[in-house]
Formats: structure tokens, C-alpha cells, sequence
């Protein structure tokens, strides 16, 4: 395919996805329901709410006809959403089905610090097979997420993250701006060719694992696999490294993303945010990815209400805010200019995908009470609404 037919290619994928009639179909509206991540229901244990979160290897789709192999939980991407009042007892079972150790960090929260998810510092990390049960109080309150803290660069980027929401059910930001719906955006950032050659790589130690395993030659501490910590500690004492501190090549391979996702997928898959006049809506943002993101709003100044969760005593107005690696921001955007308004990446590099416009963390605020005879966009002679409002307002 040269660059041509692609760039021909993904403006039609655009045109498809944002043609104004179909973005105002119920069936549209219903897919796009499906671009939020999807909330994990407890199940009470007394009155502790449990959750089961398994790791596994997963296919993923950026967009139409571009699949890679990640590692997801509950083969989600991003992971489900856990939502617990402040207070609630809270119990993860997780499940490594995977051949790479992981762990999981609460990130925000104020859990145990043997509930933290730091490999070696504060628990063992869960190896293949193996099942590891957090528990903590939910707090404090707000916009929070969990990921893997294992191999981190890697298995971030490869899709081990998702929302934790804590509620407030007497919340500060609904009584000063009350909404009735709110939406959650995960960013983040990916090198393909990295994450491919990683993953080839995991491949090529379980194919070699499992020959050694056969031969009865198979060495636990090169594979870095222990059965408890006491084995561990025994192997250190005679002078092993753990992998922490062993390269396991050279020169490093550091990634550098060129595809940027909210909820998994990238423009023109990404979720558009629905608002009609005179709604305030709330939108939570999470930066899960490795990149710094600037983020402007179309035609609109929001309110920054939350900063990593917490309520800010002054909420104040902006159309552009900077999503930093780790942040989360919770906005809240009024209804006041209808239309169909691009939301996005001001660092124009992450509206790409492999490097072509439009593409990456691009999205849209639409209004869907806009008058009919507004929904036209951009009438051209015999190529009747084929160009995507939102690609030419950039
Ligand atoms: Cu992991």
C-alpha cells in the first residue's frame, strides 16, 4: 500500500466514522457507549466488595484493520472500571495467566504499603499462574487508576491499566455543577515495533522455558522464576541479581510511541463525548501513558474541578490542559455552544497515527440536540458530506 492509498484510505475510515448523519444514530450512539471502559460489578463477600481481574494476552484493534497483541485485563483494554464508595472494603483476587510476572500498583490511593504493587519492595511479584489478593480501604475520594508495576514501560503501553473510581455519595463537584452523565478517558501512547518485539521476545523464553523444562535443564534463576519469597531471599544471599538490576540487553531500546489511544483506540475509534444545551457533563481524564498531553476543547471553556482526584477549593475556566504521565484531571464542560467541536492533543504529533493526520488521541464534543439543518457539514459538489468536520477544524 503506498502512502497515498493510505492517506486515501484513512480519510474515508474517517468519513465513515463521522459522517454528521450517523453521528446522531441511535446505533452510533450505542457503539460509542461501548468506547468507555466497562464497569466491573462486586460481588459482596459480608460486607466486603470482591473483584476478579485476570492478566492475559489479547488482541486489541487501534482502528479498522489494525490489530496488535497486548496484555490486557479481563481481555479489556483498557481494564475494566472498578467504581467503590469512599470507605468500602475493598478485595482484588488477581490471576496471572501470563508468562511475565506482573503486579498491581493502586495508583492515587492510600492503601497498605504491602498492598502497593511494588515488586520486591512490597510484595513478590505474581509469577505465571499464580493468583495475589489486594485488599484496602477505598480512599480517598476521586478520579484514580491502577496498572501493572512490573516491567512498567512494557506493560503499560501494552494495555495493563484502568480506571478506580471512588464516589462520594454526598460529592462536592455534582452539587456545584450537578450532571447527570459523565465519562471516562484513559490516554496513552504506543511503539508498535517495541511492543512487538517484546512480546516475540516473551515468546522465545516460554518456547526455550519449555524446552529446558523437558530436558530437566531448566535454571530458575536465569528465568527469574521462584516459588516463594524464602527461595528468593536464599538465591540473593548466594549472590543473584534479581532482574532489576540486570540489562537484559544493550544498547537499551527505549520506546518511542507513534500511535495515541483514549480507551484503547485511536481516531477515527475513538469515543465522542455527547452533551446537549444547557447539561454540564463531567469528564474524568487519565494519563496512563508515558507522553505529556495538552488537551484543548473547541468553542468551550471548561472548569478543572478535580486534580489527581482531589476537589481543587477554586475550580477555574480553561480550553487547554496539560495531561502529564500518572495525572488525572476530572473537567466539567457546560453545554452552552452547540455543534460539533473537536476535542484534542495540541501537541499535534499525538493526532497521528504512524505519523498521518488525522489519526491518534483526536475526538469530538457533539451536541446531540443539534438542529437538523445544522447537521450537514461542509456540502461539496458530489462528495456530499464526506469530509469530517472535525479533521478540517483543527
Ligand atoms: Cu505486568
Amino acid at each position: 500500500m503506498t502512502r497515498r492509498d493510505f492517506l486515501i484510505t484513512s480519510a474515508a475510515l474517517s468519513a465513515a466514522t463521522l459522517l454528521p448523519g450517523s453521528l446522531f444514530a441511535e446505533t452510533t450512539k450505542k457503539e460509542n457507549s461501548e468506547r468507555f471502559p466497562r464497569q466491573l460489578e462486586p460481588v459482596m463477600e459480608g460486607d466486603v466488595k470482591t473483584f476478579r481481574l485476570f492478566i492475559d494476552i489479547h488482541q486489541q484493534e487501534l482502528v479498522p484493520g489494525v490489530r496488535i497483541h497486548t496484555l490486557a485485563f479481563n481481555n479489556q483494554v483498557p481494564g475494566p472500571e472498578i467504581r467503590v464508595n469512599r470507605g468500602d472494603k475493598v478485595k482484588v483476587y488477581f490471576k496471572n495467566k501470563t508468562e511475565l510476572n506482573h503486579t498491581i500498583h493502586w495508583h492515587g490511593m492510600h492503601v497498605p504499603w504491602r498492598m502497593d504493587g511494588v515488586p520486591y519492595i512490597t510484595q513478590m511479584p505474581v509469577m505465571s499462574g499464580q493468583e495475589f489478593v489486594y485488599e484496602f480501604v477505598a480512599e480517598p475520594y476521586g478520579t484514580h487508576f491502577y496498572h501493572c508495576h512490573w516491567g512498567t514501560l512494557l506493560h503499560m503501553q501494552s494495555g495493563m491499566y484502568g480506571s478506580l473510581i471512588v464516589e462520594d455519595p454526598d460529592d462536592p463537584i455534582k452539587k456545584r455543577f450537578p450532571y447527570e452523565r459523565e465519562y471516562t478517558l484513559l490516554y496513552s501512547a504506543h511503539d508498535l515495533n517495541f511492543l512487538r518485539n517484546e512480546l516475540n521476545a516473551m515468546l522465545e523464553r516460554m518456547k526455550e522455558r519449555l524446552y529446558l523444562v523437558r530436558n530437566g535443564r531448566f535454571d530458575k534463576e536465569r528465568f527469574a522464576v521462584f516459588d516463594s519469597k524464602e527461595e528468593l531471599e536464599g538465591a540473593v544471599r548466594k549472590g543473584y541479581q534479581p532482574p532489576y538490576v540486570v540489562s537484559r540487553r544493550a544498547p537499551a531500546e527505549l520506546a518511542q510511541p507513534f500511535w495515541f489511544t483514549v480507551n484503547g483506540k485511536s481516531y477515527p475509534s475513538t469515543p465522542n463525548l455527547y452533551i446537549r444545551e444547557g447539561e454540564s457533563i463531567r469528564v474524568r481524564l487519565i494519563n496512563s501513558g508515558t507522553e505529556e498531553h495538552s488537551l484543548h476543547l473547541h468553542g468551550h471553556d471548561f472548569w478543572l474541578v478535580c486534580d489527581d482526584g482531589l476537589p481543587l477549593p477554586q475550580p477555574w475556566q480553561m480550553n487547554t490542559m496539560r495531561l502529564s504521565p500518572g495525572k488525572t484531571l476530572d473537567i466539567i464542560i457546560e453545554g452552552k455552544n452547540r455543534g460539533i467541536w473537536t476535542f484534542h492533543d495540541h501537541d499535534t504529533r499525538r493526532v497521528t497515527n504512524n505519523g498521518l493526520y488525522p489519526g491518534g488521541n483526536l475526538m469530538a464534543l457533539v451536541y446531540e440536540d443539534l438542529p437538523e439543518e445544522e447537521r450537514r457539514v461542509m456540502p461539496m459538489k458530489g462528495m456530499n458530506n464526506l469530509i469530517p468536520k472535525v479533521a478540517l477544524d483543527e
